[in-house]
């Protein structure tokens, strides 16, 4: 038999994870804030639920009280992140919980945002509201990687997407290279594209291949119109894409482009945080940004779809990186291996 201290163990962390899946709702359109669920508990029963769908729009617990109107009061309220104190674009949610007579308040993880941290909890604690701080805190933070890095840090969180034949290659010496990976593979880079506030790519993958990198997949589960377009960075720094040329490409008649002509990517990102909000940002490109990217340790994330062909030691490779001996190494983990298709993209962790 689980003893008291079990079962509530096991209780918080099934609603947790219901509140989870309600943030999960909000992980393409809530950017620039953080994806975040709520649940409202009464005994072992659910009686209101909500998501943050969009910046500007409430909170995720406005919408679970309103969902549970006069059942509210004396409830549990399971919070994927910890409830806001501050007047933002909406009122503080801790004091509408406060109001709403919720009884106790289960946090997944602290909201690193200056103008909460902490104050959430105290403003709970201060109303008498029994507080619980860290149930399936890295599932929760793992929805919002961006949000939380750029709070913490001001700079972006950073993934590299690669997608290589089994022997490492991206293209033909030619630059071919339409296909490699399958269109389920393609399909999934959908899901990174969705999440970014930006795309960054280079001025010789802009004028080799013409790449679209917008979102237009109808798999995403919300309809497109909601997901705000991210931004596209075209890293120009020899400036090939001259104005007369840019209306060539499908990108430079994107509104929202940036040709970055300077060389340090560094302040790149650091901008990308401070004036754009753009907290996740997506790597599409050739082999010698990949290079920049990783040798300078930029980057957080690297995903790897890879397909089940050879394509022989002329065509190129995935990365322009030379160490000159095997100390000088790039080394990741790997995080996940799935099979997407026909291909397995393997996401990895720089060390
Ligand atoms: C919550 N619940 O569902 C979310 C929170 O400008 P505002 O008013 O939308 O506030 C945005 C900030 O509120 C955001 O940066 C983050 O700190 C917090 N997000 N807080 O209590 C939510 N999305
Ligand atoms: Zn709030």
């Amino acid at each position: 038999m689980p003893t008291p201290n079990h079962a509530q163990a096991a209780q918080d962390s099934y609603f947790m994870m219901l509140a989870i899946e309600q943030a999960k709702r909000g992980q393409y359109t809530a950017r620039p804030n953080p994806a975040v669920g709520c649940v409202l508990v009464q005994g072992s029963e659910v009686v209101g639920e909500g998501f943050h769908p969009q910046a500007g729009q409430p909170h995720a617990e406005v919408f679970a009280l309103k969902d549970a109107g006069a059942q509210a009061v004396g409830a549990t309220a399971y919070v994927t992140l910890e409830p806001c104190s501050h007047t933002g674009r909406t009122p503080p949610c801790a004091l509408a919980l406060i109001n709403a007579g919720v009884k106790r308040v289960v946090i997944a993880g602290l909201d690193p945002n200056p103008q909460v941290a902490g104050s959430g909890v105290s403003l709970l604690q201060e109303a008498g509201i029994e507080v619980s701080v860290g149930i399936l805190t890295a599932q929760a933070e793992a929805l919002n990687r961006g949000f939380l890095k750029a709070m913490r840090t001001q700079m972006p969180y950073v993934r590299l997407k690669i997608a290589t034949s089994l022997d490492g290659r991206t293209a033909m010496a030619t630059g071919e290279s339409k296909w490699i990976t399958s269109p389920a593979a393609r399909e999934d880079v959908q899901q990174l594209r969705a999440k970014s506030g930006a795309i960054i790519t280079g001025s010789a993958t802009v004028i080799s291949d013409n790449p679209q990198l917008n979102v237009r997949s109808t798999q995403l589960g919300v309809v497109l119109e909601q997901i705000p377009t991210p931004m596209i960075i075209v890293l120009d720094r020899r400036e090939r894409l001259s104005h007369d040329l840019q209306s060539d490409y499908h990108l430079c008649r994107h509104a929202d482009t940036i040709y970055w002509r300077e060389d340090n990517l560094h302040e790149l990102l650091k901008m990308l945080v401070s004036k754009h909000q753009c907290h996740e940002v997506l790597v599409e490109a050739g082999a010698s940004v990949a290079g920049s990217f990783l040798s300078q340790q930029l980057v957080d994330e690297l995903i790897v779809y890879q397909a089940p062909c050879v394509l022989g030691s002329q065509a190129r490779a995935m990365v322009d990186f030379n160490p000159l001996s095997l100390a000088q190494q790039l080394r990741f983990d790997y995080h996940s291996l799935e099979k997407v298709g026909t291909d397995i993209k393997l996401t990895l962790l720089p060390i």
